[in-house]
């Protein structure tokens, strides 16, 4: 068995689990925050049969959309020189993680 740790955009994050319920998947919805833009983000953990995680990832990949960002990154120059560039980021669709899992149980 495999634990899936799978960080998605908000926006996205009813589409994904809908889809991941309808296909059977169990899954937990974490209300989280990316540390780079300090914003809300989804991260869904989901434990899969080995052979199902495929089956899973690619649902997740299709239902999770890339998103361009401009975020102002704040360069030094000296002491108290700042100065704020516009900066074009990429985020998202997914960011996947599968781990495997030593213990499942439900008690
Ligand atoms: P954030 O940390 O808020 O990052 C949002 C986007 O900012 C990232 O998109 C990436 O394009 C950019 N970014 C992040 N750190 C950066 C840095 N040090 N320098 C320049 N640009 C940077 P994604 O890579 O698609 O990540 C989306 C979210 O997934 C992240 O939100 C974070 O919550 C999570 N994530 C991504 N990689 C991770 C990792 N290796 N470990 C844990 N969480 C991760």
């Amino acid at each position: 068995m495999k634990l899936i740790f799978a960080i998605v955009n908000d926006d996205d994050a009813a589409r994904v689990l809908s889809v991941l319920n309808q296909a059977g998947f169990s899954a937990t919805k974490l209300a989280t925050t990316g540390g780079y833009l300090k914003s809300g983000n989804t991260t869904f953990i989901s434990g899969v049969e080995d052979d199902q995680v495929d089956q899973a990832i690619s649902l997740i990949g299709s239902n999770a959309r890339k998103r361009t960002q401009i975020i102002h990154d704040t360069t030094s120059f000296g002491a108290f020189n700042t100065m704020a560039m516009p900066l074009e980021i990429t985020v998202g669709g997914a960011t996947v993680f599968v781990l495997n899992v030593e213990r499942f149980e439900k008690l």
